[in-house]
């Protein structure tokens, strides 16, 4: 059966198409969370439509900045959903960063208002109040906060705020290869659309259809959990088993009440260290889809053979959302392991050399996308957004890969300076300038090197100025007290010099050799 009709205008309010998706029986439960909490559709309307009204009721300009940074919940997302009905722009903030990197997004977004956890208000409203930030609420995990205490008195019935399809929804910080963060603008209309594509490439079924009831275990600050986890649920009505941080015991004990489960490939992998998972466990499952960072092809073989289920993986960015997947119905193909598989309807990817022009078949260059998914630009950075885009309206993403004969597109590297580290961005740049600043270092180079858990870690190597004396291990504990811990490289070295090439430039291949097999599987 087709899914319901949904309005596909793009000049409208995204959560009007997600609101439009909601089945006809709005009492029957939406998210059922891993503490055994019940969600209704209904229960969804009422508490956006009150939160969507407590935020119209500060007279906000349109568009106003909602920077959140709480712990993963059910209400956290219907901030989301409350940010989309009231027309303003969501800014969520992953909960690992600490107080610098916090007064970079403060500063950089200008929010209106902004949502964090009891236990931050001190630090947090510091910030947001000398960045000239108007409210400052709480919201903590066990639905609590002077957010819910005000949305509860305000109205559960709420008429969306008109919005256009470019006007912005969501800002969403991903890390500039000079180290500052750049916030991508994504708008109703790119949201929305990847959406529809996703909702038609995945297969998803409608209640109608028996329904599909997705694993929820990604954060919800990124464009993975929020996004594509989360829209794809709500726009076909699907029911979601809500976690609020991943444990693999508990995926394996929920998926025969589930069909869809999305993950990094570190999940991936720490599912297949739980002895539980098998066949008989995976016997309600459909679709198992991996992305944000490469799926290793044992990884993607193990998990055929102990679960019987082919792993789809698919890619995209912050700053264009979904781009490529590989196929669900297997009539269009089969799914290859180590690719992304054919870009998604609507998405034009090309592969080209240094010149900008595009390469021939099989061989490999840097990646370039256009889409209705594909983001406005940079916040506040024109010139950035000008040197990211070609003069034919084409994204550069920073990806090196080919496509081959069949149209399967492969990610082969990277020729932005980054590491993935369990499906988190870490920008050496970011983190090097950070160790540079210590008292005794002279200069420092990050790289990543394979890791068995986390795909790839990063390892500092740094040098002490003259007469100095450094100590790795404190480096890493100053890091540690300054930067999300995520981005705490996992070993530091100090060394006499970096290896230089004749330009004089940090020969980074030579560490990540040497590196490479620091923490070697077994
Ligand atoms: C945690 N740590 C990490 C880490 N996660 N270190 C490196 N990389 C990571 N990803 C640190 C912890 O702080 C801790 O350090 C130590 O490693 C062990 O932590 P843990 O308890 O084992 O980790 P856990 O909390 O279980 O987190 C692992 C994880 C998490 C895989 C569940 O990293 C995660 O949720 N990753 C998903 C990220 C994501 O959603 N990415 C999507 C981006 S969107 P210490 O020192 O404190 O012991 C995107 C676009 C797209 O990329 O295409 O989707
Ligand atoms: P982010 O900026 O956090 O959204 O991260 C986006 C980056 O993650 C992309 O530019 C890719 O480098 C990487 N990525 C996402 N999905 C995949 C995948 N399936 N395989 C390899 N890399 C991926």
């Amino acid at each position: 059966m087709k899914p319901a009709a949904i309005s596909t205008s793009s000049d409208r309010n995204l959560f009007d198409a997600l609101r439009d998706a909601f089945p006809a029986d709005l009492d029957a439960t939406a998210i059922e969370t891993d503490t055994g909490l019940r969600y209704s559709w209904r229960d969804l309307d009422r508490a956006t439509a009150m939160m969507a009204n407590l935020l119209q009721g500060l007279d906000l300009p349109p568009a106003s900045r909602i920077a959140v940074q709480v712990d993963k919940s059910v209400e956290a997302a219907m901030v989301y959903l409350a940010t989309l009905r009231a027309g303003h722009v969501f800014l969520p903030l992953n909960t690992a960063y600490q107080s610098a990197e916090m007064e970079y997004f403060i500063g950089n977004a200008e929010p209106a208002v902004v949502v964090c956890s009891r236990r931050n208000f001190g630090w947090v409203s510091q910030l947001a109040f000398k960045a000239g930030t108007g409210h400052v609420f709480t919201l903590d995990d066990d639905r609590t906060g002077s957010l819910l205490e005000r949305a509860a008195a305000c109205s559960d019935r709420h008429a969306s705020v008109a919005r256009r399809g470019d006007d912005l929804a969501a800002i969403l910080y991903t890390s500039g290869t000079t180290g500052r963060s750049k916030g991508a603008m994504l708008s109703h209309a790119n949201l929305l659309s990847n959406a529809l594509v996703l909702r038609d490439a995945w297969g998803w079924r409608t209640p109608a259809d028996g329904g599909d009831v997705l694993i929820h275990s990604l954060p919800i600050f990124h464009v993975h959990g929020l996004f594509v986890a989360l829209h794809g649920a709500l726009i076909n009505g699907s029911a979601l088993l809500w976690q609020s941080k991943f444990d693999p015991a508990w995926v394996v004990a929920n998926l025969p009440r589930a069909t869809v489960f999305m993950g990094v490939p570190t999940m991936y992998v720490r599912l297949l260290a739980d002895p539980g998972l098998n066949r008989e466990q995976c016997r309600a499952m459909r679709l198992f889809i991996s992305g944000s960072a490469p799926l290793l092809l044992d990884t993607f073989a193990q998990w055929q053979q102990r679960t019987g289920h082919t792993i789809l993986e698919r890619y995209g960015m912050s700053e264009t959302i979904m781009l490529t997947s590989n196929p669900c119905d297997p009539a269009q193909g089969e799914r290859r392991g180590g690719t992304v598989g054919f870009p998604l309807p609507g998405v034009t990817l090309r592969v080209c050399d240094d010149a900008g022009q595009p390469v021939p078949t099989g061989e490999v260059g840097g990646i370039q996308v256009k889409g209705p998914n594909v983001f406005g630009g940079y916040w506040r950075m024109p010139e950035k957004t000008r040197e990211e885009f070609t003069a034919d309206g084409f994204f550069k993403t920073g990806d090196v890969g080919r496509i081959d004969a069949d149209g399967y597109v492969t990610i082969v590297g990277r020729s932005k300076d980054l590491i993935i580290s369990g499906g988190y961005n870490v920008y050496p740049a970011e983190v090097e300038a950070f160790i540079n600043d210590m008292a005794g270092v002279a200069e420092s180079a990050l790289v990543g090197v394979p890791h068995p858990d986390f795909g790839e870690v990063g390892v500092a190597v740094v040098t002490a100025r003259p007469g100095a004396r450094l100590d790795g291990q404190a480096v890493l504990a100053e890091l540690k007290a300054r930067l999300a811990n995520f981005k705490v490289p996992k070993r530091c070295f100090v060394v006499d010099e970096l290896p230089r090439n004749a330009m004089g430039k940090v020969q980074k291949n030579l560490l990540r050799e040497q590196h490479k097999g620091l923490f070697a599987a077994g």
